[in-house]
């Protein structure tokens, strides 16, 4: 209780944390306003709504500057948290840390990450409603990070038997173990996700953790078979050659060379200074063992690695006649002993293709294009549904079961959403379209729950306002999901139409389809001139967050996501476990054309915003200082350009406009009942009534609340923490009063 007062006074209405003021005593006010101004002059409002100018984008961005040079890199909007990645290691995530903000009220202490998480549990705890925290921002603006610190937070503060322990351990060692298969060094960050990740913690009645599942979506298999400038493959490729002991690199066949593998060496970037591929390698080999990988499976994993990068040096050379043949043996020896598979069924498949004539199987010679194609799509498909098995197994590790109860469902869930983040490089592809197209549908998700949400509740509730503008992104995610006639169902069309389908004639009928929607653009004019700036094999987004231009070549291809029949006939034969249960033989039999990437990455989002929509959400969001990945550098027009297009401005007003706290009437009620004679214990007529007469009683004033429809809204933080204190003392003499009953009657 005293701790209540005390640390209201010292932070949350004020702007300052407890240790940046020096000089305060509760009870000398003029002492406490003076260095709380000077205190805000350096370091800034710890929540944007108590900026005097909040119209202003110019003293949103001072705030954010003052507070980033002073290490303060989390700042609210209400209940949003901003977070500027600091790029260098801060003193803030000690357990000690952790500890300050276990159940401490949300606007009581300076704002952290541990705040936000904090306040998702004790809300899950108490109102067994299920979570989910949503983390957006572009690449490298702090997401992964942000998503392992919550993790972590669970994981230390949470209570914990020996099961759960190691339930704890196993979901923080899946971390590790999905980034090496699943990160990769990119141009725009060291550590990019290259998978959306959405994970579910679950909680029993207890709070404690005892399972998690994991939902993954599109992992970018290109870059199995191909790099950027710059870039590398995924980590686990230079991991397990600069980290795995000799044998095991002679078992495997592989060299302490990352240089020697054509699938590593298109990026030109065999080592990154910000990683140490070795001691990752040790980190994830643990892991592994920890999530509950037996040595067998650890060695048919490591076969499948290896085994991609022996089939990326396999080469071809064309006969006379055009048909390709293989030229590298050892290559194919390594690769049938790695997959389990016989070595000469692999090489007929690497160089034929079987088709049906006349009811007849025939084997087609491929030349040494489709060859190398045919060889690339392999990597990518082991690779791709390798990862998928691995998400499954860890799934499997995580999973909760009550031996109880015998049931597998947890009380209730807290769901952390990590995807990959707005991406724009110099050649952006299908796999940009994707990721972008992603981000697309949170930003839209952030709208429908915070500014829309927000704005109709208001309405429905009858509370008098002012409507606030914000730009709605729905026209660009309809622009590229609508059916018939959106982006993606234009792809499959032409991804599924017999004839001279390709990426251009694609390219024409988006043109003759979408070619006038304010959001696209090619080069074709209206007039029929050319725009010169834009190239003929590309169309360009106006996205939420910015202009990307994508290049179709290859769009039909990844979409269709197609392997030849008799590779996968090759590969259902392996003796390797994982791949058995990653190609299933009933996949030959089946007629139906599966879903093609877009499709079904289309439809696993729709599925995630329903996932996400079910939960109660809290907000945090990534803002990246500069390109450079550098500390202390805040480079102002990116910061703008990212606070515009994350709508904070807009969230500035609308929560400004509005009200720190409502409850339904009931749960106020409920809750807050004891406070005053005439509603304890029972309130016998309406709920509103009650509700009037309870905050009259506790003496809130007119402009602190109003009283809608069917909640209470409040205006302001401290007029709820004063309400919760008396209920606490409330609490207090209750419990004594009891306690000399009993005396009286022992
Ligand atoms: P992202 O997840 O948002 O990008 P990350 O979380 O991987 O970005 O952050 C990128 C890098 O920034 C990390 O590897 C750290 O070096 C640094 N960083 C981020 N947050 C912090 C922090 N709180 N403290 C210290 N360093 C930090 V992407 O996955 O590319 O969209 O797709
Ligand atoms: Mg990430």
């Amino acid at each position: 209780m005293r701790k209540t007062h005390e640390s209201i006074l010292e932070n949350g209405f004020l702007g300052k944390r407890s240790e940046e003021v020096k000089a305060v005593t509760t009870d000398g006010v003029r002492v406490m306003m003076e260095s709380a101004l000077t205190a805000r002059d350096r370091v800034g409002v710890q929540d944007f709504v108590l900026l005097e100018n909040y119209t202003s984008e110019a003293a949103f961005i001072e705030n954010l500057r003052k507070r980033f040079k002073e290490n303060l890199i989390y700042t609210y909007i209400g209940s949003v948290l901003v977070s500027v990645n600091p790029y260098k290691e801060l003193e803030i995530y000690t357990k000690q840390h952790m500890e300050r903000y276990r159940g401490v009220n949300f606007y009581e202490v300076s704002p952290h990450i541990y705040a936000v998480s904090d306040n998702s549990y004790r809300s899950m705890r108490t109102e067994r409603r299920d979570q989910c925290i949503l983390i957006s921002g572009e690449s490298g603006a702090g997401k992964t990070e942000a998503s392992k610190k919550i993790l972590q937070y669970y994981a230390v503060t949470c209570p914990a038997s020996e099961q759960v322990q190691m339930v704890k351990d196993r979901l923080l060692q899946s971390n590790p173990v999905l980034e090496a298969f699943g990160n990769a060094k990119t141009l725009r960050n060291d550590n990019s996700s290259r998978f959306g990740k959405y994970m579910d913690i679950q909680f029993d009645f207890k709070g404690a953790p005892v399972g998690g599942h994991i939902l993954n979506y599109l992992l970018e298999k290109s870059r199995v078979v191909h790099q950027n400038h710059g870039e590398r493959n995924f980590h686990i490729f230079y991991q397990l050659i600069e980290g795995g002991d000799e044998d095991l690199l002679r078992r495997l066949g592989l060299e302490r060379n990352p240089q020697q593998y054509q699938y590593l060496v298109k990026g030109n970037c065999p080592k990154v200074s910000s990683i140490n591929d070795r001691n990752d390698w040790k980190v994830v080999r643990k892991a592994l063992t920890v999530i509950g990988f037996s040595d067998e499976e650890v060695e048919e994993l490591l076969n499948i690695i290896a085994s991609v990068l022996h089939m990326g040096n396999v080469q071809f050379a064309a006969e006379e006649s055009g048909n390709s043949f293989i030229t590298t043996e050892t290559q194919i020896k390594y690769l049938a002993k790695l997959l389990g598979v016989e070595g000469s069924a692999l090489k007929e498949a690497l160089t034929h293709k079987k088709i049906i004539a006349k009811g007849e199987e025939l084997m087609s010679p491929l030349n040494l294009e489709q060859a190398a194609y045919a060889r690339d799509a392999l990597a990518k498909a082991v690779y791709g549904r390798t990862f998928t098995w691995l998400v499954n197994k860890i799934n499997l590790s995580l999973a909760f079961k009550d031996e109880v109860y015998h049931t597998s469902r947890s009380a209730a869930v807290i769901g952390l959403l990590d995807i990959y983040g707005f991406e724009v490089f110099q050649h952006n592809s299908f796999e940009q379209f994707c990721i972008n197209y992603c981000n697309e549908k949170l930003q839209q998700l952030f709208i429908e729950l915070t500014l829309k949400s927000e704005q109709e509740e208001y309405e429905s509730e009858g509370i008098t306002w002012e409507p606030v503008q914000y730009f709605n992104n729905k026209i660009i995610c309809d622009l590229v999901e609508e059916k018939f006639k959106g982006i993606i169902s234009i792809l499959d069309e032409e991804c599924l139409r017999p004839g001279d389908a390709s990426d251009l004639t694609f390219l024409e009928k988006l043109e003759s389809t979408v070619g006038g929607h304010p959001h696209f653009v090619t080069h074709k004019l209206a007039d029929g001139k050319t725009r010169k700036v834009m190239s003929r094999e590309e169309f360009r987004l106006l996205h939420y967050a910015g202009e990307v231009n994508y290049n179709v070549n290859g769009f039909l291809d990844k979409n269709n996501d197609l392997l030849f029949r008799n590779l996968k006939e090759v590969i259902c034969q392996s003796e390797n476990n994982i791949l058995t249960q990653c190609f299933d033989r009933e996949e030959l039999t089946d007629k139906k054309r599966p879903e093609t990437a877009a499709t079904q990455f289309k439809n696993s989002l729709a599925k995630l915003m329903e996932i996400l929509m079910s939960k109660e959400p809290s907000y945090i969001r990534c803002i990246k200082p500069n390109d450079a990945k550098q500390s202390g550098r805040f480079d102002e027009v990116l910061i703008r350009h990212q606070v515009k297009y994350l709508g904070l401005m807009e969230n500035l007003r609308v929560r400004r406009a509005g009200f720190a706290y409502r409850r339904r009437y009931e749960a106020f009620l409920q809750r807050y009942k004891p406070l005053c004679p005439e509603t304890w214990p029972n309130w016998p007529g309406r709920l509103a009534d009650g509700v009037s007469t309870l905050v009259k009683h506790l003496g809130y004033k007119p402009e602190e609340y109003k009283l809608g429809r069917s909640k209470i809204f409040i205006r302001f933080p401290k007029t709820l923490f004063a309400t919760e204190d008396a209920l606490e003392v409330r609490k207090h003499s209750i419990a004594t009063t009891l306690q000399a009953c009993w005396r009286g009657y022992s």
